[in-house]
This record gives structure tokens, sequence and C-alpha cells, in this order.
């Protein structure tokens, strides 16, 4: 009688429990396999890594509020570890991913499982190897975290409340299509490393970018080129006094300016130095349009240029930034910042045709175009004709506007459509500064104390349990759990940095062409400052610091840990520019897991 009533209570609570509109948080689980292989995405074969098989590896996705469990087995012939780019760690910081700063690496033929929870975060992330520069070989993917019910949309505001059109977005935010754009290089990373510390040269470009893991190298005539990099040109001469010139990959050589033209290009192998450009006819991507409204999930996965996205005839609205909606811009042309996420919104009603989705490299050193075709036909075998003709094409191969009033998106003005997303007010606990820097042909720091490569690090006990973190990258700043931190970052060499943050989102609350000329936000308040922005600035996890300019990141510390700060051009990551950021350590250390510890 008693286990019947005990049996009916059950029912009657699992009812109940169905019942509720709420997702119950569970358990998704990943094995992630990765291997070597001899592949040729863009035409040309080179060893490559993979993941299940596939580049880019699978999507691990999840709703808000659910556990990440991903298993990683190491095939590989090198140690490897996994960061989940923008994933908060909340009270995992063991589970980041970073070598030598949150756990030992996976040495070949080991696995490692990596565990967190999703809570308190939603939208597009990304996973990447953070041992040496392996993600560019291709051990890298999409993570995407389905907003919470309660979550404010901005759908509406985009849709003009049409309803249809925003139950369509609604719909399709369970699963946006890709769009991931990466850059790619000839040779493996290990390879172009060992050739940038032994004769010093820094890799300046790229074969090309992939979309979705697929791409071609076309040959753009030397007009083409040029006619889009004008200005690169005119500015490079400007602030280095060199004239130089592009090869027939749009690469400017900027080895001119150390005396041997030609010999970095030609060192690491760019196709348009060491053999002049070979067009290939490898597929692109093709997207087909399947409804009036399209969600695309862009990242750049790559780990050398931000990009420019436009796609011929069509607007683009701007819905979420790194894991945060904001208040919706519509554009023609976005830039996409290295390691950074964009959720956006694509009206697509023409009735057929097939359109560019065009991504132009930023850089100064390279005038490069991929695309990948949005098609309103039936899915076809063959590939689309190149450049169909059409009137509406908004960027050229360089990525500049053919019509100076074009929208573009502008990373500033990205604040979050939940107006409680806001920075605490008032002056910060703890002030750290960093000077971006570049103190030698491949040595980029971020400290005046010096730098650390990082390769350098890996290796050592991980700093988030070290008994010695007297490294000359680690800043000790006592920061304990509650305190409002301020980052400020001065960037004084002529490349702009997008600087990642581990373990947290921050506000960008002041930026600017010039440095920030205060020793605290504080001062800057009194100082009548013109650049800060504490009402409604970009709340990220990945932020660019300009030429020359400078960025204030403020974040609350409410992650115990050892977190890295550091740069997401991978070249610069590499020779120096990270550093890590200590966090009440000693509140965290017993809680690491021995499983981790004895790793
Ligand atoms: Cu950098």
């Amino acid at each position: 009688m008693r286990s019947f009533a005990i049996t009916t209570m059950a029912k009657c609570l699992l009812l109940f429990f169905l019942a509720l509109p709420v997702y119950s948080a569970v358990l998704r689980e990943y094995a992630l396999n990765l291997t070597s292989s001899y592949q040729a995405p863009n035409g040309f074969y080179r060893e490559m890594f993979l993941i299940n098989n596939q580049h880019p590896g699978p999507l691990i996705e999840a709703d808000e509020g659910d556990t990440i469990s991903a298993t990683v087995f190491n095939d590989l012939q090198v140690p490897i570890t996994i960061h989940f780019h923008g994933i908060r760690q909340h009270g995992t910081p063991w589970m980041d991913g970073t070598p030598g700063v949150s756990q030992r690496p996976i040495f070949p033929g080991e696995s490692f499982t990596y565990k967190f929870t999703t809570e308190g975060q939603y939208g597009s992330y990304w996973y990447h190897a953070h041992m040496r520069s392996y993600y560019q070989d291709g051990i890298k993917g999409p993570v995407y975290i389905r907003p919470a019910p309660d979550t404010l949309r901005p759908y509406d505001v985009v849709t003009e409340r049409n309803e249809t059109a925003t139950r369509i977005l609604r719909a399709q935010e369970i699963n946006p299509t890709p769009l991931y754009v990466m850059d790619w290089n000839k040779l493996p990373t290990d390879a172009m490393y060992q050739k940038t510390i032994n004769y010093g040269i820094d890799p300046a470009c790229i074969l090309g970018y992939l979309i979705n893991g697929k791409g071609r190298v076309t040959c753009p005539s030397n007009e083409t080129i040029a006619a889009a990099g004008v200005s690169r040109l005119a500015s490079f001469r400007r602030t280095t006094g060199v004239q130089s010139k592009f090869d027939s990959l749009g690469c400017l050589d900027i080895s001119a300016l150390y005396g041997n033209p030609g010999i970095d290009h030609a060192a690491l192998e760019a196709p348009g130095y060491s053999a002049p450009c070979q067009a290939t006819n490898t597929d692109r991507e093709i997207i087909y349009v399947g409804s009036d409204w399209m969600m695309l999930n862009v990242i750049n996965m790559g780990g050398q240029f931000a990009t420019y996205l436009s796609i011929d005839g069509h607007d683009i609205w701007v819905l979420q930034v790194d894991g945060t909606f904001i208040r919706p811009l519509k554009v023609k042309q976005m830039y996409a910042g290295l390691g950074s996420r964009y959720i956006i919104a694509v009206p697509t009603q023409k009735n057929s045709g097939v359109f560019a989705i065009r991504f132009a490299g930023t850089a100064q050193a390279q005038v490069t175009e991929q695309i990948a075709w949005l098609s309103y036909n039936m899915p076809t075998i063959a590939q689309p004709e190149d450049y169909p003709v059409t009137n509406d094409i908004y960027q050229d191969i360089g990525g500049n506007l053919l019509n100076a009033q074009t929208p573009t998106f502008i990373e500033a003005a990205a604040a979050p459509y939940d107006e409680r997303v806001k920075p605490p007010q008032g002056p910060a606990q703890r002030t750290i500064h960093f000077t971006l820097n570049r103190t030698g042909m491949v040595d980029f720091s971020v400290m005046d104390s010096g730098a650390l490569r990082l390769p350098d690090t890996e290796l050592m006990t991980p700093s988030l349990w070290a008994e010695d973190v007297h490294q000359t990258n680690t800043v000790e700043a006592g920061i304990k759990i509650g305190d409002v931190v301020d980052l400020i970052i001065d960037n004084r060499y002529i490349m702009a940095h997008p600087m990642h943050l581990h373990g947290h989102n921050f506000w960008v609350i002041s930026e600017s062409n010039t440095s920030f000329g205060y020793s605290s936000v504080e001062a800057a308040i009194a100082g009548g400052s013109s650049t800060l922005n504490l009402a409604n600035p970009p709340y990220r996890d990945t932020y660019t610091a300009p030429s020359r300019g400078h960025v204030v990141f403020r974040y609350v510390a409410d992650n115990a840990g050892a977190w890295l700060l550091n740069c997401n051009v991978n070249v610069h990551r590499m020779a120096g520019m990270g550093a890590v950021i200590l966090e009440d350590r000693e509140k965290i250390i017993p809680r690491i897991p021995e499983s981790v510890m004895d790793f």
C-alpha cells in the first residue's frame, strides 16, 4: 500500500515536471577524435588535423543550463589541449584548456574529458586547440547554446513585428546556419613556427580563407589587386617610409622593410612569391535559401586576419555578438574580429538567383577574398559560375566599400539589447595596465616587464596551482572575488590586436585611436575623458585594441582562477602577446579535482 502511494506520488510529480514549460538541464556528451590527414581543402595538399574526420570539427550544442562533456582522444603526434572560447568556465577554471595555465597537455595516445556547465550563457562560441598553433592546422569547431525561454530577444525589432517573420527567426534560433570563416596556410604551423623563430620572419600572409572548411584559390589580375590595395600601400608608405608592392596573391611585401625584399614570404612558401599564384577549382560552400529570413552563425575561427563580410544584394541585421543579444544593427557590411561570433539575420526575399557571400581580409598585409554562395535555386551538384552579374556588390576584394555611404557595422555601437547588462559604475577596486608592443621581429608583449613566448610555458606546471608563479607574464594584482577590475590596454604598435580575456565577459568602457592618457578610470571621469562609455558599452569576450590606440575592459571578478589575456593573432600570441591574471587563486586551489592535478 505504502509503495503504491509513493509510486502514485512520483507519477504526479513526474507529470508536474513534464507540464513545466522550462528546459531541464541535461548532460550533453561528445567524443572528439583528433587525427592527422593529408588533404587539400583549397587545392593545395598539406598535412592537416581533423576532428571526427571533419574540418571544422562537429557542432557541440546545448540548451542554456545544460552540462557539456567532451572527451578528447588525442591520436595526433603532438600534445594538445582544447579551449572553449568564450565559455566562462564559471567555477571550473581547470576546464579552460590552456596549457601551462589551467591544465597539462593531453599527450599523444591520451584522452581527457572536459566537463562544464553552460549556466548563464547562451549563443555562439567555438572550441579550438590552445597548444602551439595547432588550431590553425584544423583543431577547431563551433559551440552553440540555445537561449533560455525567458531571454530577451530582438527579433521583432528586425522583422518590424511581423509575426510570421519573428516565428521564422525563433525557429531558426534552434540551429542557425553555419557561416564559419578561417584563414588557411600552405604550411603546417609547426613548420611555420620553426621558420619564424629560426629566420626571424613574420608570416604576414595567408593562402586564403576557407568558409565552412571550403574554398578555392583565385588569382585576381594585378590591376584588381592594385585597385583594392591602394589605401594599404599608401598607409604602409606613410608609417614606414617604404614603397612596397603586392605579389600575385595580393600579399604586400613587408620584408622590404628589413632590406630583404620577398625573403620572408618565399621562406614561408607563400604561393605568390615562391611561385606565381595558381588558381584552383575546389568547391566553395553553397548555402541554399529555405525561407524569407535566414539566421546565420558567423564565427571568425581564423588566426591571422579579421574579415569584412557582405552578401551581394542583401541586408544584414546583426543580432548577437560574442554570446550577447545587441540592439540590432542593420548594415550591408560587417566586421568580424578574430575569435568573435555574430548571429545575424538576413532578409532573403529574392525569388531566384545566386549571390556571393564575400569575406575580405582587413589586414594591411594582404588583399584577399573568399566567397561562398547564397543560392535561391534548388540544390545542385554543379558549382555556380564565378561572379554572376549583379549590380549589388558592396565591397571589393580588399573589403573596401564601393560606396562610402554604405552602412557598415561599428563594433563600438553594439550595445547589449538587455539594458540590465550594464557595467558597475564608479571606481574599480583593481586597475591593471597593459602595453601592447613589438620589441623584436618575432617578439610581442603585453607588459613592460617582458614577455614569455607561450610555447615556452605550455609544458610548465599550470599556474592555476603551481607553487612558483613568478613568471614575467603573470599578473598578481591581489584580485579578490567581488572586485571590479579595469584593464587599461594601450597599444603602442601599428597593428590592431584582438584581445581575448578568458573566464569572463567584459564591458569595453573606453576606446580610441590614441592612448588612454589616465592612470585609472576614476581619474578619467574626474578629468572629463571624452572616450569613456559607462552607459551602454559593448559586452564582449574578445575585442580589438586599435592600432596605436587603447581600450579599457571592465569586468567583475566572479571566477577564481588563473586566466589568460591574449592576442588572438596566432603569431602574436606565440611570440609573447599574452599574460596570466591570477584571480583569488587560493580560493579555488582546494577544489581542483585530483584527476586534473595528477593528469
Ligand atoms: Cu596581436
